[in-house]
């Protein structure tokens, strides 16, 4: 079932028609990125670039992107039938997610056909877009996998996180404290060691879904994960440079290794970011420093646009928000909230306003569940606004959302709670910059909020709305008037 590798998957998506080569010369300089924002628009195919400006004689020619530009991509890329709607592919991500399959080492791979080292290393031999006009520069690892180890207990984690081609060795990045990587960061840089890192580009899809996800992942490595999100273990190789376990079969992967000395920092940013606005603006910051590539014959390499707002779209966004939603379903079962019955996001928020719906059991139930969102890791990016309904509410419905903000929320009996100076994104542009300094701060600032649109138990029962806390519903009609209406339909007249 699952994808071998990137041309396996390129291949279904042909056969789905949900794929294109470009062959017309395009240039990486903002025509790649402003296509691919067209066809994101259009919910249209995936796109392989063949024909790059500068990059015809290069080591590498192609481009792939846009792979999980729509539902239907991120359903297939799960082996699930093309029109599985996003509430069912929430739950079975979070069934996959929460039954880790070990992965398996194996000698070789073909991401080990070529091997590139030392002053060998360019990487402008490979064609990275510049994506969008005020983009501080070409952003190399858009689409990828970020791979680094916790050095005490050897777990691997792999993230995507995005970094800008600084010069022919060098990707400067993003390195946020609160992240996975940044806490490993912290490790290497308290013994004065530089933490080596792994960059894997094209495969199946999969990784690089659970590389964007904020997984809760002690005591086994993000691959395990990928192995069950994939149904099939994932096969992994060591680096040439460091002990970092890559997988076999990717299209290409640079090892390096991140100094946490300020002199080797490079200057990074601006970039067109998830909320649809720049961020992470210009200023020096820790690089990859690449010692090694190692490739497939004629690799494929792999980006992404990012950036959402409304009515224009990222790939990552057709993606994030399920699998932010499957890992926050998952954790609320882990610490034990009772009665959770789903969890979804708007995908245009990238999951910074989070829906959960429960089958309320006591006062107090929706801020517990907010106490155990903003505790996890998932809190980096996304649950800024939480809202919290009850049962009979479709989060996947967003007018039902809208009626019950309206009639369910009375702010000035609780049921909106304010939860200041908790971490939060370092991109969001409604903080003043300076709070976001991720330097000094480690990772942005939020004032997170809790709406509580479940109905308030504070609320007496009242014998006029037949002993219940709110009144009947009156869009409701009796089974007998429904019974006697549908018989005298066509006598209506109105059936035409
Ligand atoms: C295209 C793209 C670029 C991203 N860039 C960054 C980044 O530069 N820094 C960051 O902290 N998170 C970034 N993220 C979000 C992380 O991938 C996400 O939070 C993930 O959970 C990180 O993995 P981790 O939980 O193992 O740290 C990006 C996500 C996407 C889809
Ligand atoms: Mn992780």
């Amino acid at each position: 079932m699952a994808f071998n590798d990137l041309r396996e998957w390129i291949e279904r998506l042909e056969v789905e028609g949900e794929f294109k080569r470009i062959e017309a010369e395009v240039d990486w300089e903002l025509e790649i990125g402003a296509i691919t924002r067209k066809v994101l628009g259009q919910e249209g195919p995936a796109l392989l670039f063949e024909n790059i400006k500068d990059h015809n004689n290069t080591k590498c020619t192609r481009l792939f992107t846009n792979g999980l530009g729509s539902r239907r991509r991120l359903a297939l890329a799960l082996g699930l039938p093309k029109d599985t709607p996003y509430r069912e592919i929430v739950r079975v991500m979070k069934e996959r997610f929460s039954k880790p399959i070990s992965n398996v080492i194996v000698k070789s791979g073909p991401v080990k056909e070529k091997i590139v080292k030392g002053d060998e290393v360019d990487l402008y031999q490979f064609p990275t877009p510049k994506w969008h006009h005020l983009d501080g520069g070409r952003y190399f690892n858009t689409f990828c996998g970020v791979v680094t180890m916790d050095r005490d207990t050897g777990e691997h984690n792999i993230g995507l996180y995005r970094g800008m081609l600084g010069s022919k060795s060098t990707i400067p990045v993003l390195l946020a404290a609160s992240q996975h990587w940044g806490i490993h960061f912290a490790k290497y840089r308290e013994r004065g060691e530089d933490m080596p890192v792994a960059v894997v580009y094209g495969g199946d899809p999969t990784l690089f879904i659970n590389a964007s996800t904020p997984h809760q992942h002690k005591g086994y490595s993000e691959y395990e994960i990928t192995g069950a999100l994939r149904q099939e273990p994932v096969e992994l190789v060591r680096c040439e440079t460091s002990n970092l376990l890559i997988p076999a079969k990717a299209e290409m992967v640079i090892e390096g290794y991140i100094s946490a000395d300020p002199n080797t920092y490079e200057m990074e940013g601006p970039f067109g970011e998830y909320p649809g606005y720049y961020g992470g603006m210009r200023s020096p910051k820790p690089r990859i420093k690449v010692e090694c590539i190692t490739h497939r014959d004629d690799p494929i390499f792999m980006g992404s646009l990012e950036g959402t707002s409304p009515h224009r779209w990222a790939e990552s966004a057709h993606y994030a928000a399920a699998g932010f939603c499957a890992v926050a379903w998952n954790f609320l079962n882990l610490v034990g909230v009772p009665g959770v019955l789903g969890v979804w996001a708007n995908p245009v928020t990238c999951s910074t306003n989070m829906r959960v719906q429960i089958h309320k059991m006591y006062r107090g139930h929706a801020k517990q569940v907010a106490n155990a969102l903003w505790s996890s890791s998932l809190c980096n990016y996304a649950a800024k606004h939480l809202i919290v309904v009850d049962e009979d509410i479709d989060i996947f419905d967003e007018e039902a959302l809208e009626w019950a903000m309206a009639y369910r929320v009375n702010a000035g009996m609780g049921d909106v709670i304010l939860f200041p100076g908790t971490i939060g994104s370092m991109l969001d542009p409604s903080v003043p910059l300076e709070q976001r300094n991720i330097f000094k701060y480690g990772q942005g600032k939020w004032t997170r909020m809790l709406i509580d649109a479940t109905k308030n138990w504070e609320l007496e029962r009242q014998e006029q709305y037949g002993g219940d806390i709110y009144p009947p519903l009156a869009t409701d009609i009796t089974p007998e008037t429904e019974e006697l209406i549908t018989r005298r339909w066509k006598e209506y007249g109105l059936d035409s």
